[in-house]
């Protein structure tokens, strides 16, 4: 059954994009005629719930009502709820190669994305009442229409796979397609990851082992290994204050091909710049590989094979 409130009633929430800030406004549909070009958010708190969604997803709600899970075998990742909306921190996660609760190799797995001229700061993507599903069991969808405010279909998706020896690959997507117009010029896209090994955020390292790839390693058990890469390449960067410069206010860029080494409590992250054509649809992809003690060797090559046979595709 499609429940929109706009068939029932003359008077109903918008979400209105204010400043960066979703906020419920009260307008009529005169006030909405008298503003034909305020970005229109198809049905306004309404949540369509068809019994073919219901059999086709594992999540079906207004929010994140609490964590998000796919998982491959042992290989577990989660998305938890968040707080601040799209000037808050962004949603934190979880990726083990053992299991739910298992040894945790990533903090935070997200994406910001400013427009350059419009913008006044990044904004994290997140948005109520999203369309979540698990098309399969190791991954996760999450949609947005009319996202950041803009005539926009934003999805964003996770898939992880289990490699084996404790071992557990992620592969984050991003695709935007600008449904309506206007044409938009330079989007800055960012794609942000806390990384932290071994349970122990505070002492990692890394090496940058390619153009688009970072090899982080535990600073207590060197065998801890976590490979981030930029599988659509893009300006990669490692520091420890990167998600402030998404999180504050005013408008920031990485600082591009600055890789520090640690030991230190690491984040990760890569920025792509963009026009968005009407109709046109841009899609970006990284990938995260935790591999953990004692098998590594092995599991690093496997790795190295997994993102080469990727960048084939
Ligand atoms: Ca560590
Ligand atoms: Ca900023
Ligand atoms: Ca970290």
């Amino acid at each position: 059954m499609l429940c929109n409130a706009n068939n029932h009633v003359k008077t109903h929430p918008r979400r209105a994009w204010v400043g960066g800030l979703f906020s419920n406004r009260w307008y009529t549909a005169s006030m909405s005629r008298r503003s034909p070009s305020r970005p229109s958010f198809a049905g306004p708190i309404a949540l369509a719930v068809t019994a073919q969604m219901l059999a086709s997803a594992q999540f079906a709600s207004a929010q994140f009502p609490s964590a998000l899970t796919a998982s491959d075998g042992p290989a577990h990742f989660q998305i938890n709820p968040y707080s601040g909306g799209s000037i808050g921190s962004g949603p934190t996660c979880a990726l083990s190669g053992t299991g739910a609760g298992g040894l945790n190799f990533l903090n935070q797995a997200w994406w910001w994305a400013r427009v350059d001229g419009s913008d006044i700061r990044e904004f994290a993507v997140v948005q109520a009442s999203p369309h979540i599903t698990a098309p399969t069991d190791n991954s996760i969808r999450i949609e947005y229409d009319n996202a950041m405010g803009r005539q926009w279909r934003i999805v964003i998706e996770f898939v992880v796979t289990s490699l084996g020896g404790n071992a557990a690959h992620l592969t984050q997507r991003f695709s935007i397609t600008n449904m309506g117009g206007p044409a938009v010029s330079n989007i800055s896209l960012f794609n942000f990851n806390n990384i932290t090994l071994n349970g122990t955020p505070t002492n990692d390292l890394a090496t940058q082992t390619g153009p688009y790839t970072v090899d982080f390693a535990d600073g207590g058990n060197p065998l801890y290994h976590g490979i981030y890469e930029a599988v659509t390449p893009g300006s990669i960067a490692v520091g420890s204050s990167l998600r402030n410069l998404l999180a504050n206010t005013g408008i920031d860029n990485l600082p591009a091909g600055s890789i520090a080494s640690g030991p230190a409590n690491l984040e990760v992250a890569t920025q792509w710049s963009f026009d968005l054509g009407v109709g046109a649809t841009h899609t970006f992809e990284v990938s995260y590989t935790a591999i953990p003690s004692p098998a590594a060797t092995g599991l690093l090559a496997a790795a190295g094979l997994w993102a080469a046979r990727r960048r084939r595709r």
